[in-house]
């Protein structure tokens, strides 16, 4: 039998191994993002709101094969929005994904194409289809590291643009200690 050695390692919210690529996303990268952009730029700039650890086992843009990435999202919030990740749709639009909850609480903000928003919750072992054409993006509503696990097609893409010149058409804010969305003014 022929055995071949892989040392990629998926254990405790973590991926690593020799091909996995990284990417921090920290207060001086979320410019836009949040609703309290005066706060956002008053905070360190260096701190870290969350990160990604990615395998992508072909070229991007290439059709048939499959990523692989854990995100850690901080605790915090900026005014009364959650720490969350800047969201996209693909750039190709009739591309899924899976995400799973692995640790801590959050939310999963799914928005259509018709900009109608509704949420999941997200906790440790929750399972989380985000179908075609629907832009994902997920907030930490507890005071832990939120870390989810996805997998999506390699050429799925990422579409940022729409999402920064339009937003989500709601945002999930911190309401007396429960997280609530709130439609875009
Ligand atoms: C990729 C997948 C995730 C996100 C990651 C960060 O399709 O949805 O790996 O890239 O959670 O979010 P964002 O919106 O900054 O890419
Ligand atoms: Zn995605």
């Amino acid at each position: 039998m022929a055995t071949t050695t892989n040392d990629l390692i998926f254990n405790n919210g973590f991926l690593k191994g020799s091909p996995v690529q990284h990417k921090t996303t920290l207060i001086k990268d979320l410019t836009g993002v949040f609703k309290n952009e005066k706060e956002r730029k008053e905070m360190d700039q260096e701190r870290l709101v969350y990160e990604v650890d990615f395998y992508q086992p072909v070229e991007p843009g290439t059709s048939g094969g499959l990523f692989f990435g854990v995100t850690r999202i901080q605790p915090g919030k900026i005014g009364e929005e959650y720490f969350m990740t800047r969201g996209h749709f693909h750039a190709i639009r009739d591309r899924a994904e899976y995400y799973w909850g692995i640790s801590g609480i959050g939310a999963l903000i799914l928005m259509d194409s018709n900009r109608k928003v509704r949420v999941e919750p997200m906790k440790p072992g929750t399972l989380h289809y985000i179908p075609a054409d629907t832009a994902h993006r997920v907030a930490n509503t507890g005071g832990s590291v939120l870390t989810f696990g996805a997998c999506w097609p390699s050429d799925a893409g990422y579409d940022y643009e729409e999402i920064r010149q339009h937003g989500f058409a709601e945002r999930l804010v911190d309401v007396g200690g429960n997280p609530q969305l709130k439609p875009e003014a």
